[in-house]
């Protein structure tokens, strides 16, 4: 373990902890309530904090409803294979909310994603159509940040794709490892892990950014 100092172009992106990921919800990630006291312990210490929100349309091409489908089939869509999944983070609903034990009080900015009924969106930056972008990296870029720490939910769908997409648009990356929790669908977080590894992404535990705690 080696402490991290957190400087001062520095970002936290906080990924989709919303009621549906959590316990209870719609496509809730096992264990996916640890995630809220690291995170509650970091997010102070980050000058830029971001969170993302999962926020789908009701009939989103990424529900199994929307195609009379099982959930966790793959389909092949315009823009390649998408996983269906069970409705979830409906526009307006509960489901859609934060997690109410996610206190986050500095958080500066908050981008939603997935809200074009025809392409997901796991990546805070870029929809899965690998072209429209979020303005994500651009806001980043003119707060001045360097790096960013991701965590959240899950690591090995949005928390991933947030972070290789970050790497891609120019930023030193670090994924916090226990303020993550996974999906792990067929083999797909060790395959996150292979392709994090590739891009250059690092990982860290959240004490080493908090040493003492
Ligand atoms: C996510 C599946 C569908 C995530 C979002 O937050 O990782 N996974 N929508
Ligand atoms: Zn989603």
């Amino acid at each position: 373990m080696a402490n991290i100092d957190i400087k001062h172009d520095d970002a936290l992106i906080i990924v989709d902890v919303q009621n549906d990921f959590c316990r209870g919800g719609a496509l809730a990630v096992l264990d996916g309530d640890s995630v809220l006291a690291p995170i509650n312990a970091l997010a102070p210490h980050f000058p830029v904090v971001v969170q993302t929100q999962d926020w789908h349309t009701p009939d989103h091409v990424s529900f199994a409803s929307s195609h009379r489908r099982n959930a966790f089939e793959v389909i092949t869509l315009p823009y390649g294979p998408q996983v269906l999944w069970p409705d979830h983070c409906v526009v307006g609903t509960g489901g859609a909310d934060f997690h109410p034990a996610l206190h986050v009080p500095n958080v500066q900015m908050i981008v939603r994603k997935g809200f074009h009924p025809s392409v997901d969106s796991y990546s805070a930056f870029v929809e899965a159509d690998h072209a429209t972008r979020t303005g994500l990296a651009g806001y980043l870029r003119e707060r001045g940040v360097g790096r960013v720490f991701v965590a959240g939910l899950a690591t090995d769908f949005c928390v991933a794709w947030t972070a290789l997409d970050g790497r891609r648009a120019g930023f030193e990356v670090v994924v916090v490892e226990d303020a993550c929790r996974s999906i792990d669908l067929d083999g797909s977080l060790a395959r996150a892990w292979q392709d994090l590894d590739a891009a250059g992404v690092g990982r860290c535990q959240s004490d080493e950014l908090l040493p003492g705690l």
